[in-house]
């Protein structure tokens, strides 16, 4: 079940590395790690997700926009944006087994998703970030609640999210949380992602 804390990899934020973070985020109960790299070259990105994927044994590991490296690295899955492979072509290149996250910004591509078979939907930038390069305008609780009538996905809040917010954006009807700058900001990644598994009590 996909519930908890989503973690996804910085390697720009980190203060001790994906692989500390990844351990650390897999120590504290993450429900799925995702591995998202936007500068490495392919083989070296490659070669990390190898380590990476032999950490999280509990974890879903989910690889951010490549199709190719998830299933070379063995991945449970791919998460892929709307200027991705769209759905029907990694459904068709990937084992029946894998998952497949997709971002959403609006309902009309949270329906398309929910009926061309994702696995879970990201709602996304839920809040203001300088996380991610255009994100999008926030989408607020208003998307996430609207899409959580629609859809019995499970759904994970991207984007501006904080201890502050995190309680709001679970009774909007998020399934899992991601935090990237809550989390890779602080000098001890496990007790904080502890803290937003509380919301799950
Ligand atoms: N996708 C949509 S917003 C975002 C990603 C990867 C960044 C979220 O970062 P933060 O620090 O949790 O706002
Ligand atoms: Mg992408």
């Amino acid at each position: 079940m996909l519930k908890g804390f989503y973690f996804i990899t910085d390697s720009k934020l980190s203060k001790h590395g994906n692989v500390s973070d990844v351990l650390s985020a897999c120590e504290a109960g993450s429900v799925l790690i995702q591995y998202r790299e936007k500068s490495l070259s392919t083989r070296d990105m490659m070669n990390e997700a190898i380590k990476l994927r032999s950490i999280c044994s509990r974890a879903c590991f989910i690889v951010n926009d490549r199709v190719d490296i998830a299933l070379a690295c063995d991945a449970d899955g791919v998460h892929l944006g709307q200027d991705d492979m769209d759905i029907k072509t990694a459904r068709k290149i990937l084992p029946k087994n894998k998952m497949i996250g997709i971002t959403v910004h609006n309902i009309g591509e949270a329906e398309y998703a929910h009926s061309a078979g994702a696995d879970y939907l990201a709602v996304s930038p839920v809040y203001n970030t300088i996380t991610k390069n255009n994100a999008g305008r926030p989408c607020g609780l208003a998307l996430i609640n609207d899409i959580r009538k629609m859809t019995h996905l499970p759904i994970v809040a991207i984007g501006g999210i904080t201890l502050e917010n995190a309680s709001g954006v679970r009774r909007a009807g998020a399934d899992m949380l991601c935090a990237i700058s809550s989390v890779l900001g602080s000098e001890d990644v496990k007790s904080e992602i502890l803290k937003f598994q509380s919301f799950f009590n």
